[in-house]
């Protein structure tokens, strides 16, 4: 029985020293140590033995047992570390190599279209303000000479949320309600640049949301041609120096006498091609002089104040600078489109 558990152990030890994988370790440790396995097997006769050999083959056994699990273990952790020491070396991280680029972002198309018309502005000493896109329905319509029932609130078919609250459909209202704070004894001189809502059916050249920036010049003595020269150095500025302006006679309820500014079509000069419909020229905002109306519900005094409005759709102007021919480009925000705007 001793020389049979020399052997085991000899045996098990050798089979321990070639294994090479964790599961070949796992199963001689299985085999020889396990509930079926040799040793157990030894242990489970020992009844036969003589009382002197008990203790001796019962010692033995256990110190045999003790070393083939001494010896799995070490060669448990010897083959754990070479593992180790595998994937080390083959899962290296080369941080000398450089990063992959990370795509960035940038300022969509109309908001730098309106940072440019603001800058130009501001150049002009006009003021930047901006208000609330949910509005009454008196400054909306009524402060600026839009009585309930007249036509021309149909033309600004509206999102009612009550009878007295609408987003608003132009941002006049800001200028309005500005004018209402100063009392009629200031003199402003601002722009207004916004959200704004309409009922209409989107296609390439309507949205029921756009975006506007509007201006107000309210002073003593301001008159067409402050608004002319206003209009002409922004045209320039904005389209190029090479462009000429030409005011239209127009009509607006919150402007008299109101025009519409076009500009000299880029491609023919003025001369008439498909870009301008044969006409030369290309139409870009509306103005006008502030109607005594609007001046007088504001507080301020008509005789004594005057003041020149106008107001043009950012979508249209970012369009026609940039030859993009359908507005719901701006709003279905596909970044192959947008990127092409990313300012570096
Ligand atoms: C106050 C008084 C007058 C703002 C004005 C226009 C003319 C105009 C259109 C351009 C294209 C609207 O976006 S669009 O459809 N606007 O033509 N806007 S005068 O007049 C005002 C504003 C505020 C107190």
């Amino acid at each position: 029985m001793k020389e049979r558990l020399q052997t085991l152990q000899q045996e098990a030890l050798n089979k321990v020293n070639q294994a090479s994988t964790l599961e070949t370790l796992q199963a001689i440790r299985v085999s020889y140590l396990g509930k079926k396995g040799p040793i157990t097997e030894v242990l489970r006769g020992m009844g036969k033995l003589s009382p002197e050999e008990r203790p001796v083959i019962g010692d033995l056994a256990n110190k045999v047992r003790e070393s083939i699990a001494t010896g799995l273990d070490n060669k448990k952790a010897d083959l754990e570390a070479e593992a180790l020491e595998k994937k080390l070396e083959t899962e290296q991280i080369d941080v000398t190599l450089p990063g992959r680029p990370v795509s960035v972002g940038g300022p969509h198309l109309l908001t730098s279209i309106v940072e440019e018309i603001e800058n130009l502005f501001i150049g002009m000493g006009f003021e930047v303000r901006e208000g609330p896109e949910v509005e009454t329905d008196y400054y909306n319509f009524e402060a600026l000479n839009l009585p309930k029932g007249h036509p021309a609130r149909d033309m600004q078919d509206s999102f009612y949320i009550t009878e007295e609250l609408l987003l608003r459909t132009h941002t006049s209202p800001v200028q309005a309600r500005t004018m209402g704070k100063y009392k009629g004894n200031k003199s402003l001189k601002m722009i207004c640049p916004g959200k704004v809502y309409r009922r209409d059916t989107d296609d390439a050249t309507h949205s029921h949301q756009f975006t506007q920036v509007e201006g107000l010049y309210v002073d003593k003595d301001v008159r067409m041609s402050d608004l002319k020269g206003v209009l002409n150095r922004f045209a320039k500025q904005f389209f190029g120096e090479e462009r000429e302006i030409r005011l239209r006679p127009s009509f607006f309820p919150f402007t008299e006498p109101s025009v519409e500014m076009d500009i000299s079509c880029k491609v023919c000069h003025g001369k008439g091609c498909s870009v301008c419909k044969q006409t030369g020229w290309i139409e870009i905002l509306g103005g006008g002089m502030v109607h005594p109306r609007v001046l007088e519900m504001a507080g301020y005094d008509p005789t004594v104040y005057s003041g020149f409005a106008f107001g043009m759709g950012t979508e249209r102007i970012a369009m026609l600078k940039y030859g993009v021919d359908d507005i719901r480009y701006f709003y279905t925000n596909d970044v192959r489109f947008l990127s092409q705007y990313y300012k570096a």
